[in-house]
């Protein structure tokens, strides 16, 4: 029961065909217009029990709205937006993949017809898909027809497909209206900015109504926009992410300000990502050498935000066209042409059934956390520690060390285990041997780890690691990652106080470069 297969649909119940469903859509006789679970929104720690009824419900499924949910549940994206109307320094849209640095790689645009295809023939192959996006490859709302009329066949064909738009917000107050009357209830905002003199180094330009701005007036244009879109959608109960490059030297320490300025006008979550360039890349800040944050300024500005409001440290800066649980990228499954020649059958049933048994599992989860948080009751200690882990989703340490492409980075205290952050790396097992490069590069990415945490792993890298001073850990293979580490770190604080161990302060790790190409 622990690990749900991605592609376990279950059988039975009303089977509807694609091509069925889409001749109703054309001949406006779809099948609603919304409903349905999968509710979902931008990404906190928060449980159950920490929220209100009526949000909890909304971002219970939603994979970036809520932490927990990004274990077992995914989101897709459809790139039918290709304009922009604004230049960010650290964007290049030629280049499709915020997850590697392979230039001249271009996204498969879609029209709405092919997108609404597109995410019945993932509904029915991964039936854990609850949230539809639309982040790109440009803005969402420099193309509304394309994006709304995308919405519109989606909501007919997949109504419990939750629908979900990133936006830079130039022009979201326009469409404030369209976006409720679609019952979108998740909306992310780019705000990397409340300080036009700031912004003016961030952004070059802005295009407005029919008219090209520069410098600090169109920063104060995009931010006096931005704001006012944020505050018409919380007026309006719809939830809000917002997303925040950092930029050492240029906005970090003003992203405070940022957070409180997006506070107090109703924002949900506060995702503070790291700026990510490189030269290759081609983008302002990778040629001007701008660097990225290390993960310790990272997690200290993460931190000094949290107390104001609820911070997502579980963004993978996904590219336009990304499919799958966050961290993985099934888009190569779903290409235009294997579409097209797919027989879709998008069996709501299924899912539901599917889904059903997701939540069984989340539950048994939290039970056995709790569990071994109670073990924890009465220790005091001051230590604060990070552990990585590898998992391929659903909560458990279930990757080899050498398959892994990134690492889950959890802090263990007397509190408990807390989800921090991820770090992306490059594969060690080269199919069969180990490379010593990507090695090098795994210890650098998890450096301020004391632990890793894994189903299997070889002589080689174990004995490399424990050089590194980074503990590898694989007793808890295939089992619950919260309760493991919580075990482990009770293990290692009684060391601690027995005198076996001296407890030492890791250093600082490394954030992997790669193209960010667009912003959710
Ligand atoms: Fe996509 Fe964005 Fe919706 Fe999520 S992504 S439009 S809110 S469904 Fe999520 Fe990807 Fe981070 Fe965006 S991990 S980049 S925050
Ligand atoms: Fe446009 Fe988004 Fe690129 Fe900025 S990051 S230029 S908003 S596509």
């Amino acid at each position: 029961m622990h690990a749900l297969a991605e592609h376990e649909g279950a059988s039975a119940g009303s089977v509807v065909n694609v091509s069925e469903v889409m001749q109703a859509i054309a001949e406006h006789k779809g099948c609603g217009t919304s409903g349905g679970s999968g509710k979902a929104s931008c990404g906190s720690g928060a449980g159950a029990g920490d929220l209100p009824t009526e949000i909890w419900e909304k971002v219970k499924n939603h994979p970036c709205y809520s932490e927990e949910a990004h274990h077992h549940y995914a989101r897709m994206h459809v790139a039918v937006a290709p304009a922009c109307n604004i230049q960010c320094n650290y964007c290049n849209r030629k280049y499709d993949c915020a997850n590697e640095s392979r230039p001249g790689v271009v996204s498969e645009k879609l029209t709405p017809e092919q997108a609404a295809k597109k995410v019945l023939a993932v509904a029915s192959t991964i039936p854990q898909m609850t949230v539809l996006g639309i982040a790109g490859p440009g803005d969402p709302l420099a193309n509304p027809e394309k994006t709304f009329k995308t919405f519109e066949l989606i909501s007919k064909t997949a109504p419990d497909i939750k629908l979900c738009l990133s936006t830079n917000g130039l022009t979201l107050p326009d469409h404030v209206d369209t976006i409720a009357g679609f019952n979108v209830d998740h909306v992310t905002i780019t705000i990397n900015m409340v300080d036009p003199e700031i912004g003016a180094k961030i952004y070059p330009w802005v295009f407005w109504k029919h008219k090209r701005y520069t410098g600090v007036e169109a920063a104060k244009l995009l931010t006096d926009r931005q704001l006012l879109g944020l505050e018409m959608l919380t007026e309006r109960g719809i939830l809000c992410k917002v997303n925040s490059v950092m930029i050492p030297g240029i906005n970090d320490k003003h992203l405070v300000e940022v957070n409180k300025a997006v506070k107090s006008r109703g924002a949900f979550l506060h995702n503070i990502m790291p700026l990510i360039s490189a030269p290759e890349h081609g983008t302002v800040f990778g040629l001007t050498g701008q660097r990225g944050p290390t993960a310790q300024e990272l997690k200290a500005l993460q931190d000094s935000c949290e107390g104001e409001m609820n911070m997502m440290r579980h963004c993978r800066q996904c590219r336009a066209d990304a499919v799958g649980l966050l961290g993985e990228d099934r888009s190569a499954e779903f290409t235009t042409d294997k579409i097209m020649a797919m027989e879709v059958n998008y069996d709501l049933d299924s899912r539901k059934a599917y889904q059903a048994l997701v939540e069984e599992e989340r539950v048994a989860k939290v039970a056995a956390k709790q569990e071994e948080l109670n073990t924890l009751a009465g220790a005091k200690s001051d230590i604060k520690l990070l552990v990585a882990v590898a998992t391929k989703g659903s909560g458990l340490i279930n990757e080899h060390f050498g398959h892994a492409k990134e690492f889950q980075v959890y802090e263990l205290s007397t509190a408990g285990a807390k989800f921090v952050g991820h770090r992306r790396v490059d594969l060690y097992c080269q199919g069969g041997y180990g490379d010593e490069d990507s090695l090098e590069t795994v210890i650098r990415a998890i450096n301020d780890c004391h632990a890793v945490f894994v189903a299997k792993i070889g002589g080689c890298p174990k004995g490399d690691l424990q050089k590194a001073g980074i503990d590898p850990v694989d007793q808890y293979a295939h089992e619950f990652i919260e309760k493991s580490a919580i075990a482990w770190f009770k293990a290692y604080l009684d060391k601690v106080n027995s005198g076996e161990i001296e407890h030492v302060e890791r250093g600082d790790a490394e954030i992997r470069q790669g193209a960010l190409i667009t912003a959710a």
